[in-house]
């Protein structure tokens, strides 16, 4: 492990990588793709200690959508709409169609919202650790595309690399050559940044934009993959390296008719060479077209969006990357929050019943209630649930011995004596003492709420 680079802590979290760019920025060595200097100047007047501005150089605000990636990188895409209604199990009827989602999304087991379908909470009740696929959220910025694994080609370029500066002269590396590389199998949740986003609405009064997903956009596999660690020390990793920045070959995204190009992010080079994978199996079978379809970059203990889906080429830089990935999204903006915007952490502690909202319940019965806690940090520790609203707790018990990066399963028992509707809470605390709040810390994009959410339900 040479190659890390002294100023980056070893496989940090995404705030402490924040920071340390920022300072770079400060120093005058950090480039950006597709956002423009108004906005990085932002940035900067938020940055700790900020002190005189460096000018920028020239490579300073380069446009998004002329990358090169972005005309030959990707196969032809012919994405189509959800899938016919499934004949068998569709209890609550037909399957909603998303724009460009592939798989089936039938009613009981999704909601679809625009081009993502979030995963009922009622659809996991009695599924094992691993979320099945055909039941895994899907969040898609663009359409899914459908890309033909024997004509995949991952590209790595870039100052960081050896012999394949630029993205024409990259190091390629094909499906059955990935796939013949020694691999690691992993469980592993990807979850939203945005996952509980409805709530800070509904529960706290406080609109956000965003996707008003309720608890549904997170889903736990078991990935298979090769370490990208071994494909970038094979395609010639320099020591100066200091960035990875995975792209998708999905189109660009608009967002308020701004073209910002292919969905991207970056990543220091001491994460890339620690947990990270380069994903071909989810559950043992190959990685279905929604979820990346032949390759995703798997990005452990990050948010959802690190995990970049259908990887077309990873650019290797010598030089700090930002995008509008870590900058104008996914980034933490509001009165509790640094005018430029604070780096998103890890996601907090958070608790979901596998319940439907305003599930039927027969009084006088008792009832096995089953849920799931998660945190971004550590291992979840204990888990309370109150049916009274939250004047008395008791311990759910728990199901699987925790870990980190996963969630753990958990039931308890009610008694409901009163028919009307009920409010059901479950607040879990994980190893490293944090207790999910009452309320959320409110951000212009609605990311990390992690507060007790209240699950209404009815007693009949
Ligand atoms: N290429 C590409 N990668 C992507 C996205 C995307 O739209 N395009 N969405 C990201 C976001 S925001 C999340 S939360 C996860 C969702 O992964 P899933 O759809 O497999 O559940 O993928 C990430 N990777
Ligand atoms: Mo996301």
């Amino acid at each position: 492990m040479t190659s890390f680079p002294p100023h980056v802590p070893a496989a940090p979290d995404e705030a402490d990588y924040d920071r340390v760019r920022l300072r770079q920025w400060l120093a005058g060595t950090a480039r950006a793709d597709g956002f423009g200097r108004r906005e990085l100047l932002r940035l900067l007047a938020a940055a700790p200690a900020a002190a005189a501005l460096p000018a920028l150089g020239a490579t300073g605000a380069a446009a998004a959508s002329g990358h090169p990636a972005h005309a030959s990188g990707r196969a032809a895409s012919s994405a189509t709409p959800g899938g016919a209604p499934r004949a068998a199990g569709a209890a609550r009827g037909r399957a909603a169609a998303a724009p460009g989602i592939v798989k089936p999304l039938p009613a009981e087991w999704f909601v679809v919202r625009d081009t993502n379908a979030e995963t009922r909470w009622s659809a996991l009740r009695g599924t094992g650790p691993h979320t099945p696929l055909d039941r895994f959220f899907v969040r898609n910025h663009v359409a899914t595309p459908r890309l033909d694994a024997a004509r995949w080609r991952l590209r790595l370029w870039g100052s960081g690399l050896r012999g394949a500066p630029t993205y024409d002269r990259a190091v390629e590396i094909g499906y059955e050559e990935l796939r013949s590389l020694p691999s690691v199998t992993r469980s592993a949740f990807v979850e939203c940044a945005g996952n509980g986003r409805g709530y800070f609405a509904t529960q706290q009064g406080e609109p956000v934009s965003g996707t008003p997903w309720t608890l549904g956009a997170i889903g736990s596999a078991r990935w298979r993959g090769v370490p990208l660690a071994t494909v970038l020390r094979r395609a010639g990793l320099l020591e100066r390296a200091v960035d990875v920045m995975p792209r998708g070959l999905d189109d660009d995204y608009l967002s308020d008719g701004v073209n910002l190009g292919p969905v991207r992010r970056p990543l220091p080079v001491a994460k890339a060479l620690s947990d990270v994978l380069l994903a071909y199996e989810m559950n043992g079978e190959p990685l279905p077209h929604d979820h990346g379809h032949p390759v995703r970059v798997l990005v452990p203990s990050w948010n959802g969006v690190a995990s970049i889906k259908w990887v077309g080429d990873i650019e290797v830089s010598a030089e700090p990357l930002y995008s509008p990935w870590n900058t104008r999204m996914y980034r933490l903006f509001g009165p509790a929050h640094p005018e430029g915007g604070a780096p998103l952490t890890r996601a907090g502690v958070r608790s979901a019943f596998e319940l439907d909202p305003h599930q039927r319940f027969a009084a006088g019965r008792t009832h096995r209630l089953t849920g799931r806690s998660w945190s971004g940090a550590a291992p979840v520790r204990s888990v309370e649930v109150s049916f009274d609203g939250g004047a008395r707790w008791r311990q759910a018990r728990l199901l699987d011995r925790p870990r980190a990066g996963d969630w753990v399963r958990w039931t308890a028992d009610w008694l409901p004596r009163h028919q009307g509707t009920a409010a059901l809470l479950a607040r879990a605390t994980d190893a490293a003492g944090r207790t999910q709040p009452d309320r959320a810390v409110y951000n212009t994009h609605g990311y990390l709420f992690d507060a007790v959410v209240r699950h209404l339900v009815e007693v009949v």
